[in-house]
């Protein structure tokens, strides 16, 4: 390990218990260098401010980041961190885990997310009293790049090619660009594509989850449908994600801030940790990482749970159980 800077933004809810636990699994497997950073409701209440200057500057110049949840002020934190990362794409793994009840077990799914554009722009427009406006984005650019990285990612995994969910028989121009600009690169790189209506691969996920291996979606489709694969392997506390850029990149679970539980002690830290497991490859370290993510999989299967997977544990005896087996 060569000492890597890691910017921590536990940010608001149970982030400041599943950032922490992820940062004690980081720790026990390498020399890092840490650096503590605010975004959040919280920090705005004290300083006016959602995401300071200096946490965005710290993020764009580090090696990585890992980031838990922002809650009313998502909008005013997330969306700038991943402009901090020039990160085009939310790599969104959704697995059911053996040991783990979940509703569809054959389940294993990676979303890749287009990050930067479509109704996440956010060009808004408040009209009237009675009218606001949305224009929603879409480049042909933006499109690419995520397609190149998909050809990429599916030669990794080993996979031939990758499902694309749009929804271009209603939002021609838009979801048509996204859709010929992603099918234009995988043609020309000889990789295969099959294109499904976003709420047809809704119901299709659900009941036949084994069919999809790699789906690439706009930016709000693989917001929600990675939410909706949650559902199918035992909730979000098993998600995580990367948002990566060219150079560096943000880790993150795909929960929020759960206001439900945030304070009690007892979040799923394991999203949080298998994000920070996926620090670990982006920043090369590909054993550390798959160590790590062995050791949260060994735990689902006959360690200590946190109550969203039926069990009475705490967030940090889950963290231990996993560093434990590290
Ligand atoms: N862990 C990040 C977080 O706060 N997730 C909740 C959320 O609203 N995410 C929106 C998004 O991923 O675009």
């Amino acid at each position: 390990m060569a000492g890597e800077e890691i910017v921590v933004i536990p940010g608001d809810g149970v982030g400041n218990e599943v950032v922490p636990a992820a940062r004690s699994v980081l720790e026990a497997v390498g020399e890092f260098e840490f650096v503590e950073a605010e975004a959040g409701d919280a920090v705005k209440e004290r300083t006016g401010e959602a995401l300071p200057p200096e946490t965005y500057d710290r993020v764009a110049a580090a090696d990585a980041t890992l980031f838990g949840a922002a809650g009313e002020t998502a909008a005013d934190v997330i969306l700038p961190l991943r402009e901090a990362v020039d990160s085009f794409v939310n790599v969104r793994p959704a697995r059911a885990y053996p040991g783990v009840d979940a509703l569809r077990p054959e389940t294993d799914v990676v979303f890749l997310r287009e990050n930067t554009e479509g109704v996440y722009a956010g060009h808004e427009s408040r009209l009237s009293g009675d009218l606001s406006t949305l224009t929603r984005v879409v480049t042909t650019s933006a499109s690419e790049r995520l397609a190149e990285f998909a050809c990429e990612f599916v030669a990794d995994r080993g996979a031939d090619g990758f499902h694309l969910a749009h929804k271009a028989n209603v939002m021609r121009e838009t979801d048509g660009r996204f859709r010929d600009a992603v099918v234009g690169v995988a043609d020309e790189r000889g990789v295969e594509t099959e294109e499904v209506l976003m709420d047809a691969f809704a119901t299709r996920v659900c009941l036949d989850p084994a069919a999809f291996d790699v789906v690439v979606c706009p930016n709000l489709a693989g917001d929600v449908l990675s939410d909706l694969a949650a559902g199918l392997v035992g909730g979000l506390g098993l998600l995580p994600s990367a948002n990566v850029g060219p150079e560096r990149g943000l880790f993150e679970p795909v929960h929020g801030t759960a206001p439900d539980i945030a304070g009690e002690g007892v979040a799923n830290p394991a999203a949080a940790i298998l994000s920070a497991a996926m620090l670990l490859e982006h920043l090369g370290y590909d054993g550390e990482g798959a160590d790590v993510r062995a050791a949260v999989e060994a735990v689902l299967s006959d360690g200590p749970r946190t109550p969203d997977l039926g069990g009475d544990a705490g967030t940090d005896e889950v963290a231990e159980a996993v560093r434990s087996r590290l």
